[in-house]
Order: C-alpha cells, then sequence, then structure tokens
C-alpha cells in the first residue's frame, strides 16, 4: 500500500488558469441527488483551483443520460453561432442564427460600435456531461452506457471542442454515492472535482501553441 495514495487525479504540473474560459456543464435529472453533488464538485473545482468565474459557468439539464451527447452538441452548436455571430455585429450586424430555425433573438445582437463580445456571446471552451447510470435488471443498463460514452467522445471529436465524459457507470447505488463523495463512511471521493479540472485542462490545451 503507497503511503502517500491520492484519490482521483493528481494536479497538472503547471497551473491551469481558467479565468478566460466558458465551460458549459450538461446534467441529467435522473439520479440527481448523486448528480447534483457532482455537478457542485465540478463547479468548486472550477472556480476554486482554476479561477473559472461563476459566471462563465453555464447549466442546463436533460432528462437522462441518453440525451446528454445531443444536448452538448446542440448547446455547443448554438454558443459558437452566436459567438460568430457577435463577431459580425462588431463588423456589419448580420446574424447568422436568422433563417437557421434556431431560437435566438437578434434584439439583443450588440450594435456596430460596441467594443468587445459580451461573456455569453464568447464560446463554450470545454463541456462536461454529467450524469449517473445505475444497473438495472435487465440489458438497458449496457445499452446506454454504450451510447453514451460513444456519444460523447464523437461530440468531442466532431467539434473540435473537448467534452468530459462526466457519467458515472456503477452496479450499485452505493458504488455511484462514493463517487460522488457523498457515502457514509466519507472515505468516498467526489469525480466531479476532477472533472471540473479536467475541463480546464482541455479547455487550455485545445487553444495552447505548440
Ligand atoms: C430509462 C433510464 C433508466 C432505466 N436508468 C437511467 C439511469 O440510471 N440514469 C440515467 O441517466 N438515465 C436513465 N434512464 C433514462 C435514459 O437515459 C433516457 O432518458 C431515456 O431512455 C429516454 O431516452
Amino acid at each position: 500500500m503507497i503511503d502517500d495514495f491520492h484519490k482521483g487525479l493528481d494536479p497538472a504540473s503547471v497551473p491551469q488558469d481558467g479565468s478566460n474560459l466558458r465551460i458549459l456543464i450538461v446534467h441529467t435529472r435522473w439520479n440527481s441527488v448523486i448528480v447534483q453533488g457532482l455537478v457542485e464538485g465540478a463547479k468548486k473545482a472550477m472556480i476554486e483551483q482554476h479561477n473559472v468565474k461563476p459566471e462563465n459557468i453555464v447549466i442546463e439539464s436533460v432528462p437522462g443520460a441518453y440525451e446528454l451527447p445531443f444536448a452538448a452538441k446542440k448547446l455547443l452548436e448554438v454558443s459558437q453561432i452566436r459567438a460568430a455571430e457577435s463577431a459580425n455585429d462588431l463588423m456589419g450586424n448580420v446574424n447568422l442564427l436568422d433563417g437557421l430555425n434556431l431560437t435566438s433573438s437578434s434584439s439583443d445582437a450588440k450594435p456596430a460600435s460596441s467594443s468587445a463580445p459580451s461573456a455569453s456571446k464568447q464560446a463554450f471552451d470545454a463541456v462536461i456531461c454529467i450524469g449517473v447510470l445505475i444497473k438495472g435488471s435487465t440489458m438497458h443498463f449496457e445499452y446506454i452506457c454504450e451510447a453514451v460514452s460513444q456519444g460523447i467522445m464523437r461530440v468531442g471529436l466532431d467539434s473540435g471542442v473537448p467534452v468530459i465524459f462526466g457519467v458515472l457507470t456503477c452496479l450499485n447505488e452505493e458504488q455511484a454515492l462514493s463517487r460522488a463523495g457523498m457515502d457514509k463512511a466519507g472515505k468516498g471521493h467526489n469525480h466531479g472535482l476532477d472533472w471540473g479540472s479536467g475541463a480546464v485542462e482541455m479547455a487550455l490545451l485545445k487553444s495552447r501553441s505548440l
């Protein structure tokens, strides 16, 4: 047994400053108590360890884990279109969402004279998908786990924006509670903390010039 065994993610070798990042958390409403603990963990790490501004963490919910990849893809695309639209506004007031059948109000577009895009017009730099899947007595669990893990990876690779796999795939509720740091014995570790740090590190890696 290693004496200084550390559960979870070791810190990166250099500080990861997230003060200019905008992060999307999409979480499920299935297993909501445990999911909420994980969401809080992710927020805590981003704000307290990486200086992400609380107003730059956007939180959306979906019914279950199966819906996570679709929501991540759609919300990411909308944020990218809004950011492009905002950049366009600075130059010539073209609204890219017009005609795309996406819910956006052009009334909140900035006038051409405004200086920098507001934080809400910055595209997301990373997405964290958070959910808890607990095995039942049928094959449902296996199908959903496979679909969700593949779907989340696909959104990240297709978009070029890191998408963190914050989905616990547990055999029972005790395992899930422990991995959210909510077990009675207090020996668990909140994986949400690691997902928050991971999102910041990957967002910075995405824009790093090597
Ligand atoms: C249906 C279902 C079941 C049985 N279990 C879970 C679960 O443990 N965790 C979770 O996030 N979602 C579950 N769902 C819902 C599915 O993810 C999905 O929302 C529905 O199949 C509708 O597409």
